[in-house]
């Protein structure tokens, strides 16, 4: 038997010699971007302080792939023209964040900690349809009674703060998921979190916070599709060793940070980072258009039979419909990035949308669309619909979504699965006679708001687009 990738295995592996990050939700897309770039920092950097704590949010799988290989793992680049494969030794420690809540407190108040980094997706910040801090949800109410083992990220977070506000060192909380605006959006759901509190707790509590902690936003871009076994059995090939951490990615990464630490920070510029005082116009730029795209590709492409995102895109008519919505619709609605041509820009999505090698599942796109829609496609339509334009691509995407959430199946019969939080609700309003699909949908309040929900226009473009793909 192949032996396991561990110290012992890999002994030329670069290891920090400290945690200086948190990580919470430590899954394939945190080890396959900010993982390998804040490595590659260290590297550049001659420190090795900047090592992370990773901290799973609900499952202990990747404690179980990485604690027996002292953390490290492979990050397998699958391009249009070969593959290849390197460790990344950044991860020092993994916590179950559900097993040990009370580690994870006392992890983010180590002083010698200066970053806690996110990617718990759009649904981990259990935010209500205004956006707020979601005061119903269980992991939250839990979390405002116990200051000992918060579950919920925000929870973990503000009793990590709290703990930390003992000994008052500062802390830089960077977000990394595909969210609008995500450092304020965290920034927003610690203060809410913090007005929920006992006042005598919660205001002195959020002063602090507001003086030690900064929420910088970034834009994180990478694609990394579920690893497969048989990724694992080409990375034994190469590596010589298993690895059950492996993560899969494109050769692309990009990485762009705003300016504003609360202290050190791992020289994230060396590896490839932008800083930058200005993020919301990349944000947006990758948001709308590459997130977009993804989304339109996935659900119109999984209802068409497609298995993966390269599939679809190799349809003529799909690529006709994702590079219009790039151009007609969503670039009119842009601020031009400092340095980054858009045309181009289009131009790469696509390209690594086509990668064959991935074999990036449409499936897994179309994931929590109730999430990702708002964000994606739906200010797009805003923005185009009171510009007094047609968002006629940006509604087939979310057309394309109704249909998938309503059938269920392609268009050979297979099955559609609907992974989504809302799934219930999305199901019942689904669920009726085909001509009141488009109206029951944009009754869900958590995804429309009211503006879109009375928009005649936008309406009137589901319908016909729902008409189509029926
Ligand atoms: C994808 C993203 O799964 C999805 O919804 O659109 O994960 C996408 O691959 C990344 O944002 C690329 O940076």
């Amino acid at each position: 038997m192949t032996p396991r990738l561990s110290r012992a295995t890999a002994p030329d592996v670069a290891r920090p010699d400290a945690v200086g990050i948190v990580h919470l939700g430590i899954g394939a897309f945190h080890r396959a971007h900010q993982a390998v770039i804040t490595a590659d920092a260290m590297t550049a950097q001659g420190t090795g302080r900047w090592g992370i704590c990773g901290v799973t949010q609900r499952s202990r799988a990747v404690v179980d792939q990485l604690a027996p290989q002292d953390g490290l793992y492979g990050v397998l680049e699958r391009s249009t023209d070969g593959v290849s494969a390197h460790v990344i030794g950044a991860v020092l420690d993994v916590v179950a964040g559900s097993e040990q809540p009370d580690a994870v407190p006392a992890r983010i108040a180590d002083p010698a900690v200066g970053v806690v980094t996110l990617t718990v997706t759009e649904k981990g910040y259990r935010r209500d349809a205004a956006g707020r801090l979601d005061l119903r949800d269980q992991g939250v109410q839990a979390d405002l009674a116990n200051a000992e083992a918060p579950v919920s990220a925000i929870g973990q977070l503000v009793r990590g703060l709290q703990r930390r506000a003992r000994d008052g060192a500062p802390l830089t909380v960077l977000s990394c998921d595909n969210l609008v605006d995500n450092g304020s959006v965290v920034r927003g759901l610690v203060a809410d979190f913090c007005a929920a509190l006992p006042s005598a707790e919660g205001e002195p509590l959020a002063e602090w916070i507001a003086s030690a902690a900064t929420f910088p936003s970034s834009m994180v871009d990478r694609i990394v599709p579920a690893t497969t076994e048989d990724d694992r059995a080409e990375a034994e090939r190469l590596l010589g060793v298993r690895d059950e951490g492996l993560v899969v990615a494109e050769p692309f990464r990009q990485w762009v940070i705003e300016n504003r630490f609360a202290g050190p920070v791992p020289a994230w510029h060396k590896a490839g980072a932008t800083l930058t005082a200005e993020v919301a116009p990349f944000e947006a730029a990758k948001l709308r258009l590459l997130n977009a795209t993804h989304s339109l590709l996935a659900y119109a492409g999984a209802l068409a039979g497609y298995a993966t995102i390269a599939e679809a895109v190799r349809d003529e008519m799909l690529a006709v419909a994702g590079a219009a919505l790039m151009a007609e619709d969503v670039v009119p609605t842009l601020e031009r990035p400092e340095g980054l041509d858009l045309e181009d820009y289009q131009r790469t999505v696509l390209e690594r949308f086509a990668n064959p090698a991935l074999r990036h599942r449409t499936t897994q796109v179309a994931m929590d669309g109730s999430q990702k829609l708002p964000v994606r496609l739906l200010g797009t339509v805003r923005d185009r619909l009171r510009a007094g334009a047609e968002p006629r691509w940006a509604a087939l995407g979310v057309a394309a979504w109704m249909v998938y959430v309503a059938r269920g199946a392609d268009a050979h019969g297979r099955p559609l699965p609907l992974d989504d939080p809302l799934a219930d609700r999305l199901r019942a309003a689904a669920a009726g006679p085909a001509d009141g699909l488009v109206d029951r949908m944009l009754g869900v309040g958590e995804v429309f708001d009211e503006e879109l929900r009375d928009s005649a226009e936008f309406r009137s473009l589901l319908r016909e687009h729902v008409g189509a793909l029926s």
